[in-house]
């Protein structure tokens, strides 16, 4: 799960097949601290939802490299090449790039780091998508096939999110994946804290909704009792969410979001989503330390406030997988403990972990270059688990450190027992799902290697989905909160 598959360079590739468009996932080396489980818990969008772009006589070809099966195929040579690109896995892609470049094919690169660092990107492409795919692909096939193909395309995230089409999630490899359902309803987020891509300069991402209808016909086509949300926020408009939950209602499944915490100042809007199906929400708390959260700008309840609006959540079987930023520059060293202790206290199912990361083209990036407090520019190990800049209050080696106890203490024993759920009927299915997430690493790499991630995860998904519906039920029967649905499928991404 640390490296790539060979790109050998003797390979003889096949002929180049004319309207043939192969798009690539890079691979990204894994972070044995945390759960290899979240790679395969569900697809990203970034292919799916351009190739349903794609005009009908184009042939498209999926292969994420991620999924173990080796390198991407070769066989028959794609006519056009499409890579998503982030930083940590740039140097990857662009090896791909080379190698299919160098036999042919044309090669067209996209995604967040081709928006933040065009000119690193460019040498390595036929073509750079600034911006979003779903419009590009098409003028860029097109260009292709007349002959004209220009180096760089750009579009905006202005366009009306309703009109652009369900991603096409055909191409994707069933068996690998927990679920295919990987929903996106809403674009954009209400806050822009200073350490977010969404702050990235020239990236406008004004709020975009599609239509709750849309999103419900979706996630019922595609058969999976399960889906994620991977919005960046699917709280930031009320309204929307209560719409949305209402038109998935009906579907009798379960999903998880990525949500701020101040989706909780609505008790009666929780109710309403655990009524839907939710049975996780992925929180950015960020942290605990009410001055690090006004440094980023980040607009949320105060930090005192978190544990009871974590109790509202769980009141109504919403597990909660808290996600929390360290190194910020009111971090001191033990920032480690207070922060495993409170995710303790409060019985938080899961947590993630980011090293504070200054993605290139943020206002975090530019203000710790003008502090002089930037290590290097190897993008590879901007992948939040390793300290990238000098901290103000401890060495990058403590805080990496810090960062390898916290995930070993979390994933320990002693700390998945004092979380267990307050309801014993729930306890067995909790338990079930802390080992399967987060100390089964080698048992993950044997299912991923061998196809069988959605084979063993689908029986559980649907133990899950059955007794949410049983909660469901007294839920809406006026039972009083506190009693808590079985959930062995962890929350949010
Ligand atoms: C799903 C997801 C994952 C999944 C799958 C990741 C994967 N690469 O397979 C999992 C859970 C495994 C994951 C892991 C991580 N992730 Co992640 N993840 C996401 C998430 C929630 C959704 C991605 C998505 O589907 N977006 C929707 C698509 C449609 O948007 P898009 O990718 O920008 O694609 C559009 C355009 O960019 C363009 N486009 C993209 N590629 C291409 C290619 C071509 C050819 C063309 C024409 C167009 C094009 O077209 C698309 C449509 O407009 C995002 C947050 C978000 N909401 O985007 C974070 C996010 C991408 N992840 C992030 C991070 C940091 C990570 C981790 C490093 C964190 C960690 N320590 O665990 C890891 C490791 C992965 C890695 N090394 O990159 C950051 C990246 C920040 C950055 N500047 O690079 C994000 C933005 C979260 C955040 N708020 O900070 N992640
Ligand atoms: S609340 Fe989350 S998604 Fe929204 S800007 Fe802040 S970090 Fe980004």
């Amino acid at each position: 799960m640390t490296r790539p598959p060979l790109l050998d360079a003797a390979t003889l590739a096949g002929p180049i097949q004319p309207r043939y468009a192969l798009l690539i996932n890079p691979f990204y080396p894994k972070d044995p601290n945390a759960s290899f489980g979240k790679h395969v818990l569900t697809p990203t969008l970034a292919l799916t939802s351009f190739a349903a772009a794609t005009p009908e006589h184009w042939e498209v070809r999926y292969w994420d490299e991620n999924l173990l099966d080796g390198r991407p195929p070769f066989a028959a040579m794609p006519e056009v090449v499409g890579i998503t690109v982030h930083l940590t896995f740039a140097r990857r892609a662009f090896e791909l790039a080379q190698w299919y470049r160098g036999r042919g094919s044309k090669v067209v690169l996209g995604g967040l780091h081709v928006m933040s660092c065009p000119e690193e990107c460019a040498p390595y492409a036929d073509a750079l998508a600034v911006g979003d795919g779903v419009q590009l692909w098409p003028r860029i096939l097109a260009d292709v096939e007349s002959g004209s193909l220009r180096s760089k395309y750009a579009a905006t995230y202005e366009s009306d999110y309703r009109r652009d089409p369900a991603p096409r999630r055909s191409i994707l490899p069933r068996s690998s994946f927990l679920t295919t359902t990987s929903l996106i309803a809403t674009r954009g987020c209400h806050n822009r804290c200073g350490f977010c891509y969404l702050a990235t300069d020239g990236l406008r991402m004004p709020y975009r909704m599609r239509n709750p209808g849309q999103i419900a016909a979706e996630f019922a086509a595609d058969g999976q009792p399960y889906g994620v949300f991977i919005d960046n926020n699917l709280g930031s408009n009320r309204a929307y969410l209560r719409e949305l939950c209402d038109a998935l209602r009906p579907l009798k499944k379960i999903w998880s979001a990525a949500v701020s915490i101040d989706v909780t100042d609505d008790p009666a809007l929780i109710r309403v989503m655990a009524l839907a199906g939710c049975t996780g929400v992925f929180v950015g708390f960020e942290s605990l330390t009410d001055r690090n959260l006004a440094d980023a700008g980040k607009k949320t309840p105060k930090a005192a406030d978190y544990s009871r609006r974590v109790r509202m959540l769980h009141d109504y079987g919403i597990q909660v997988n808290g996600s929390f930023v360290l190194g910020f520059d009111h971090d001191r060293k033990d920032v480690f403990t207070r922060t495993a202790d409170w995710i303790e206290e409060n019985r938080l199912e899961c947590a993630t972990f980011h090293i504070l990361t200054p993605y290139p083209a943020t206002p975090l990036f530019r203000q710790l270059e003008a502090e002089g407090r930037l290590l290097h520019r190897d993008w590879a190990l901007y992948d939040t688990a390793h300290a990238v800049f000098r901290p103000r209050n401890m060495s990058p080696e403590e805080l990496e450190q810090g960062y390898a106890w916290i995930y070993q203490r979390l994933f320990s024993h002693a700390s998945i027992w004092r979380r267990r759920p307050a309801d014993w009927r729930a306890v067995a299915p909790y338990l079930a799902m802390s080992y399967l997430y987060k100390r089964s690493n080698r048992f993950w790499r044997f299912l991923i290697k061998h196809h069988l991630v959605h084979a063993v995860w689908t029986p559980l998904v649907e133990l899950t989905r059955f007794r949410h519906l049983r909660f469901r039920e007294a839920l809406a029967a006026g039972d009083t909160p506190g009693r808590r649905p079985a959930n062995v499928v962890a929350a949010g991404v």
